[in-house]
C-alpha cells in the first residue's frame, strides 16, 4: 500500500512515535553528603524538601533509586548535569539511565 494516490490506510500512515522512556537512577556511594543529594534532588529533578529526603534516604538504604523517568534526551541532560555538578563539588555521586 503506498502513497502514490494519497491512499495510505490508518494502519500504516506515518506517524510520530511516542519516544520511548528512561529512568534515572541514583547510586548510593559512602562518601557524598546526604544534604547534598537532597540538593540535586530538588534543583535537578524540582522535588520539595520531603520528596527529595525521601528518595535520598531511599538511595541511601537500597543503593539505588529513581529520580524520574523522561525521554531520553532529557533523562541523558539531567545525568549530565548531575555529575558535573557533583564533579564541581568533588563528590563521587553517581547517576545513571536505564530504559524504562
Ligand atoms: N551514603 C551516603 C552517606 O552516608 C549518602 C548518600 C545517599 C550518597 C544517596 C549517595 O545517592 C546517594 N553520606
Amino acid at each position: 500500500e503506498g502513497d502514490q494516490d494519497g491512499l495510505v490506510g490508518i494502519a500504516t500512515r506515518a506517524r510520530p512515535k511516542k519516544p520511548s522512556m528512561f529512568r534515572v537512577l541514583m547510586l548510593n556511594d559512602d562518601y557524598t553528603p546526604m544534604e547534598f543529594v537532597v540538593m540535586v534532588l530538588k534543583r535537578f529533578f524540582h522535588m520539595d524538601l520531603e520528596q527529595a529526603t525521601r528518595v535520598m534516604l531511599h538511595v541511601h538504604q537500597r543503593g539505588v533509586g529513581v529520580c524520574g523517568v523522561f525521554p531520553y534526551e532529557i533523562a541523558e541532560t539531567k545525568v549530565n548535569q548531575v555529575m558535573d555538578f557533583a564533579k564541581q563539588n568533588q563528590h563521587p555521586l553517581r547517576c545513571t539511565l536505564e530504559k524504562a
